[in-house]
């Protein structure tokens, strides 16, 4: 490729894939080209990362590689999984088969709650269960603040809803194994052909496949992350945080205050947010969780670094946790200027084959 040919103000894509340092960058006429990107990000620590939107320079069309030259500002950035401009997270449960967990349902909620992108909720199986028994879930979760879709990927013959939310959109698909979520991929995107039923687990797809997330394009405009690393929920957040992460609790705060601003909302006195709502004991147990797991945290020397402690305003102590792996943070201390797409996918890498196990590949 010679630099000549290269076009003036180049071409626009989305990264779809990211492969050790390639890059699959979609042009926005369709074509994917194979790419590098230029030394001079790496220097200025610019990662690519999937959902980028890149200025693609050198493009050969023969061979099918270009150049990644500049990768636009974001939108949106999530470490875990590592996607840029990611729109909204859609999680996925069952209505019946398995059994729709409450508490299950709640924990996934929060996670997805966390990332601070939409969040949509798709129920799935709906002809496993009467219209009245249906009803009573769309109302007990629009107590729960949200909207829930009821479909039947195996019966429906339109699943017209779901895309009117997917269309144009970035949106991460996650849920507990054996909802539907294969199934609803291979009918939003019949070229896919994933595998139903598939079993969880190393042998079940790949490791190599599972590592890294990946962007399906949807026939009717908008990408559908493929995300293996986001379909267990993770409790691991600062507690005076988590009341954000239940619209139930959020509402509350919007409407008035508490009397402490630093209020965990359980026996302070003249707090908004305790009160008689369904969800509130799912808040109480999992804020004991997120409180013993950072006094864990604190405690363990090996792990001591992987908390920074922090002043709030009233003088308490605060935990923010690190949500890089320990991989991450002892490379970028060796070598600030290291590759940071690197250090991206290792921590990724890490953190996945961790929870490999308990993962349920899409
Ligand atoms: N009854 C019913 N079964 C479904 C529906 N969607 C998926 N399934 C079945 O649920 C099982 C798990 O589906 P799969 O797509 O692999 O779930 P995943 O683990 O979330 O990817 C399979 O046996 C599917 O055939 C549905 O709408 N209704
Ligand atoms: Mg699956
Ligand atoms: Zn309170």
């Amino acid at each position: 490729m010679s630099g000549s040919e290269a076009t003036p103000e180049g071409l626009r894509g989305t990264v779809v894939a990211v492969q050790a340092n390639f890059y699959q960058v979609r042009l926005v006429e369709g074509t994917v080209l194979l790419c590098t990107r230029r030394s001079r990000l790496k220097k200025i620590n610019q990662s690519v990362m999937v959902g980028d939107r890149v200025i693609v320079e050198e493009p050969d069309w023969t061979d099918g590689r270009g150049v990644v030259a500049q990768v636009l500002s974001r939108r949106t950035e999530l470490k875990r999984p590592p996607v840029a401009n990611a729109d909204q997270v859609l999680l996925v449960f069952a209505l019946a088969e398995p059994d729709l967990d409450v508490w299950q349902l709640s924990r996934f909620l929060t996670t997805a709650e966390a990332t601070k992108l939409g969040v949509r909720l798709g129920l799935n199986k709906k002809d496993l269960i009467s219209p009245s028994h249906q009803q009573e879930w769309r109302e007990r979760l629009q107590g729960w603040g949200y909207d829930p879709i009821l479909i039947s990927v195996a019966q429906d013959r339109e699943i017209a809803d779901l895309w009117d939310i997917l269309a144009g959109n970035i949106t991460i698909l996650a849920g507990p194994s054996g909802v539907g979520k294969s199934s609803l991929i291979n009918r939003l995107i019949p070229a896919v052909d994933l595998r139903i039923g598939a079993v969880s687990g190393k042998l079940s797809r790949g490791r190599h496949t599972t590592r890294h997330v990946e962007l399906f394009e949807l026939p009717g405009g908008g990408l559908l992350a493929d995300s293996p690393g986001f379909n267990k929920p993770n409790l691991e957040c600062e507690p005076s945080q988590l009341a954000y992460y239940f619209p139930e609790a959020r509402e509350r705060l919007e409407g008035g205050q508490c009397q402490f601003s630093d209020c965990l909302h359980r026996d302070e006195p003249n707090c908004v947010v305790r009160g008689d709502w369904e969800r509130y004991e799912h808040y109480l147990k999992f804020l004991d969780e997120a409180i013993a797991y950072q006094e864990e945290v604190a405690r363990s020397p090996d792990e001591e670094d992987s908390m920074k402690v922090k002043m709030s305003s009233s003088g308490q102590k605060r935990y923010e946790p690190r949500l890089e792996t320990k991989k991450y943070r002892r490379q970028s201390r060796r070598s600030r200027h290291q590759d940071l797409q690197q250090l991206y996918e290792d921590a990724s890498i890490e953190a996945l084959e961790d929870d490999l196990e308990d993962l349920e590949p899409i």
